[in-house]
């Protein structure tokens, strides 16, 4: 017992005596610096998961309130006719605008909003976007991957982290409100 514990002890001294080499001192610097950038990346991703959780509650509060507009006046934002769905000729905006009725009223019949006092913006600043034409792609975030290919889906939409719309794919987030 008492020699395993001498030459414990002596390797205890041996390693106190030597200290941390240059080598050992460059390891941990770099150990410590791989560790600090993935929790910067794991943080990173844990904002932006919840940027995108508060996008989809707005667009369920959005569809509430589209919903809404439709009982009272028969239309969705713009005007746009709720049969046929899909129809070309028909105009995309931002859901804050008047013509859209839900926070104000552009000549809708029959209003009695507003369905939302304010239509915020989107976690990462951008208005949220009505389009009555919009293609969906198997892995956007809300079409439930379905692609839809040629044919359009009537969405409330955030254009996504990019800030950008796009169509078949990209980091859209979308809400249904009738397929064709
Ligand atoms: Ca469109
Ligand atoms: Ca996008």
């Amino acid at each position: 017992m008492g020699g395993t514990e001498n030459f414990y002890m002596g390797a205890l001294n041996k390693s106190n005596n030597k200290g941390f080499t240059f080598i050992e001192v460059l390891i941990s610097i770099a150990v410590i610096g791989v560790l600090a950038s993935l929790l910067t990346v794991s943080l990173l991703g844990a904002r932006e998961k919840s940027r995108i959780s508060r996008a989809k509650a707005d667009l369920n509060q959005l569809q509430n309130a589209v919903r809404a507009l439709e009982t009272d006046t028969n239309v969705d934002p713009n005007k746009t006719p709720l049969i046929p769905c899909s129809d070309g000729s028909m105009t995309e905006i931002y859901l804050h605008e008047c013509k859209a009725g839900i926070q104000c009223n552009d000549g809708f019949q029959r209003w009695r909003g507003p369905y939302m006092d304010v239509v915020p913006l989107d976690p990462w600043g951008t208005n949220y976007y009505f389009d009555p034409t919009y293609q969906c792609g198997a892995g956007t975030s809300g079409c439930n991957g379905i692609g839809d290919g040629a044919n359009t889906s009537r969405v409330i939409q955030s254009f996504g982290p990019n800030k950008v719309q796009e169509m078949n794919g990209g980091d859209d987030i979308v809400l249904v409100l009738c397929r064709s």
